[in-house]
């Protein structure tokens, strides 16, 4: 594994720091005001919501439902998806009522706190926690206003990680929580290595459950091309202002590396064997990690060697 490449670096006692409400630490920037109201949101038929941990994949799968809503069409080099596909606990639940229909809404609230209901559609993506933990860590490094971590390194957040003292709660109760929904019919559950494996077919499976308009334009192959074009690594890395808010000079941008495997770039073997003890206490008895199986055995082998 790395032995000083990136940040991995060494403790400095160093940790973000984060607002409790309702009991979930939660970045500072966002106006506690919007948590305490999405508690309240109760989703309508028509509400698409984008459910995930951070760093799973979130804003990726917005804009590719955003397309399959808009004909195909890209978000515009001056729209923001923070406007067209609002992040519920950080609007609130005001401004998510006033959408057009179908409301596209995002949320990071593990199910305990969710609006979940029968009536929305919920989509679910989720993607492995070693590289979930490494895209976190520069996510809290570069929004300086919310955490207050720019120099921060790998070795200090992963000790928040672990602990599941980071904003939205712990991985592994994000992800149990949404789990046990994931059969239900109105529950769409992908991963973010099933969508870097084969971007077309999960569109078209995508596209099957939103149905209407979105099942239209999965299914047409030059509009579907026209929505992977605009869904590629390349072209979200691009005009990134659509997606977040402008980053401080010296850290990585929001749509940073885009890979399966950056963790062989950030982990110790020690932290890749605690966090593997974690994953397998914590997910006993469910057929959760089969979902990277393959990702799972090279961990497992670069922690016996
Ligand atoms: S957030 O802040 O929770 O909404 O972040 P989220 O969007 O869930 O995750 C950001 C990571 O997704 C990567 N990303 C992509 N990967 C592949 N292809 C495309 N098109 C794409 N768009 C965004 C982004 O680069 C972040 O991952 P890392 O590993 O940091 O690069």
């Amino acid at each position: 594994m790395t032995s000083g490449s990136n940040h991995p670096g060494s403790l400095t006692g160093l940790r973000p720091t984060y607002r409790v409400v309702e009991g979930l630490r939660m970045p500072c920037g966002f106006p506690p005001e919007g948590l305490h109201s999405a508690l309240s949101y109760k989703p309508r038929a028509n509400d698409i919501i984008v459910s995930t941990y951070p760093k799973c994949g979130t804003t990726w799968t917005q804009n590719i439902i955003y397309m399959l809503f808009n004909n195909g069409q890209p978000v515009a080099p001056d729209d923001s998806i923070r406007e067209l596909f609002p992040h519920l606990e950080e609007k609130g639940r005001e401004f998510i009522e006033q959408l057009p229909e179908p409301r596209l809404i995002k949320t990071h609230l593990p199910l305990p706190m969710a609006p979940f209901n029968s009536d929305a559609k919920f989509v679910y993506v989720v993607r492995n926690p070693f590289d979930c933990a490494v895209s976190f860590f520069h996510h809290t490094r570069g929004f300086t206003k919310h955490y207050d971590f720019s120099n921060g390194t790998f070795a200090d957040y992963f000790e928040s990680f672990i602990e599941g003292a980071v904003d939205f709660g712990d991985y592994f109760d994000h992800l149990m929580s949404w789990y046990a929904v994931t059969g239900q019919d109105n529950v769409y559950f992908v991963t973010y290595e099933a969508l870097k494996r084969d971007l077309d077919r999960e569109i078209v499976r995508l596209g099957r459950f939103l149905g209407g308009v979105a099942e239209q334009v999965a299914n047409d192959p030059q509009r579907r091309a026209q929505v992977v074009a605009a869904s590629s690594f390349d072209h979200m890395a691009r005009d990134q202002l659509r997606w977040a808010s402008k980053r401080p000079e010296g850290q990585t941008d929001f749509v940073r590396k885009g890979i399966v495997g950056d963790w062989k770039n950030h982990f110790s073997t020690d932290q890749l064997r605690r966090l593997l003890e974690k994953s397998e206490a914590v997910t006993r008895g469910t057929d959760i990690l089969d979902q990277w199986s393959d990702i799972y055995a090279e961990i497992r082998a670069a922690c016996s060697a």
